[in-house]
């Protein structure tokens, strides 16, 4: 009997999440718990960190699970590696529903950074309208360059004072459009974005504005996740399930 155990956060999983339900099989759709209110799904969703890996693994085999999908977002390298670790502990197979990477095209300004660190490192300098679309986790880290005017977009509004001095904040869930995404850069005067390289559709809006614009773009390249198997589409986790599908679009 397939029992998977979905872990999602993205575009990708819900889609997986509703190949699953089609396919009538049995399957749990995993949230952090990161926002206040995340989106519903058409199998039965738990919300809420594991407790690390020994939990994690104690979680397979309390809910017999026979597979684990992962198809968090790229920059969610803890959980990724902890899935891996639990999976071998486990002896439950795991595969990843990954996206590529964005690749720089015609016109693109980008400014590769290897991580957070570098990205804000990168920031020195005189003061400029910086685009922050990285989310709330990591802001803090651009405290270090308090000169800047920031535009941050959130899922949720910010609880507390921002740690930023000069910050305006636009409260939205993806996934986004370029003409929002183009005008909103507009409206703000916006001279330089700060991205991670999250592949997929849902937040690339931002990148082809950045190039309508001629924006540069501080691009923050992914973590390094341990190996383990991969598929780029739904058809071909669900192949991997050993239920192909006949999915249209995929
Ligand atoms: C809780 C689930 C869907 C899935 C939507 C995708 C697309 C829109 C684009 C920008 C970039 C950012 C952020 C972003 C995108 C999708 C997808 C994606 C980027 C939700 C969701 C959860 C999260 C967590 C949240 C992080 C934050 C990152 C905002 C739901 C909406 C910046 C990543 O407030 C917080 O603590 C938010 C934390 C992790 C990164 C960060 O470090 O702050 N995502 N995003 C998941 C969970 O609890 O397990 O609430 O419904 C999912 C999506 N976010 O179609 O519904 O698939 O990538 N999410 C980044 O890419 O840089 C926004 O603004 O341009
Ligand atoms: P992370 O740093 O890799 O994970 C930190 C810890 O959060 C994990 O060790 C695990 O806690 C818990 N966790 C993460 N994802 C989980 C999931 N899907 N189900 C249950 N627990 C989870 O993760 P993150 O970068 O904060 O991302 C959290 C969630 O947001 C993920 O679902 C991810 O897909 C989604 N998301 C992240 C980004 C991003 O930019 N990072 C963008 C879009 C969506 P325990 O160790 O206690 O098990």
């Amino acid at each position: 009997m397939t029992r998977i155990l979905l872990l999602g956060g993205t575009t990708e999983a819900n889609l997986m999440a509703q190949a699953i339900a089609a396919a009538g099989l049995s399957g749990v759709y995993s949230y952090a718990g990161r926002t206040e209110a995340p989106m519903g799904q058409p199998i039965h969703m738990r919300v809420g960190g594991f407790g690390g890996i020994s939990k994690l693994q104690d979680y397979l085999a309390a809910e017999a699970i026979t597979h684990v999908i992962d198809a968090t977002h790229p920059f969610a390298a803890r959980m990724s590696r902890n899935a891996v670790a639990a999976c071998a502990a486990a002896g439950v197979p795991l595969i990843a529903l990954e996206r590529a990477p964005w690749q720089a095209s015609e016109g693109d300004r980008w400014t590769h950074l290897a991580d957070l660190g570098a990205a804000v490192a990168a920031l020195a300098g005189p003061p400029r309208r910086v685009f922050l679309a990285i989310g709330r986790q990591h802001v803090d880290a651009f405290a270090a360059q308090p000169q800047h005017h920031y535009l941050l977009r959130l899922v949720d509004a910010p609880t507390g004072p921002l740690p930023l001095p000069q910050a305006d904040v636009v409260v939205a869930r993806g996934p986004f459009t370029v003409a929002a995404d183009t005008a909103l850069m507009q409206d703000h005067g916006i001279e330089i974005v700060v991205a991670k390289n999250a592949g997929g559709k849902g937040a690339v809006a931002k990148i082809a504005a950045a190039r309508a614009l001629g924006l540069p773009v501080l691009m923050i390249d992914r973590p390094i996740i341990p190996m383990r198997a991969a598929a780029r589409s739904v058809a071909a986790v669900m192949a991997w399930l050993g239920h192909p599908t006949t999915l249209r679009g995929e």
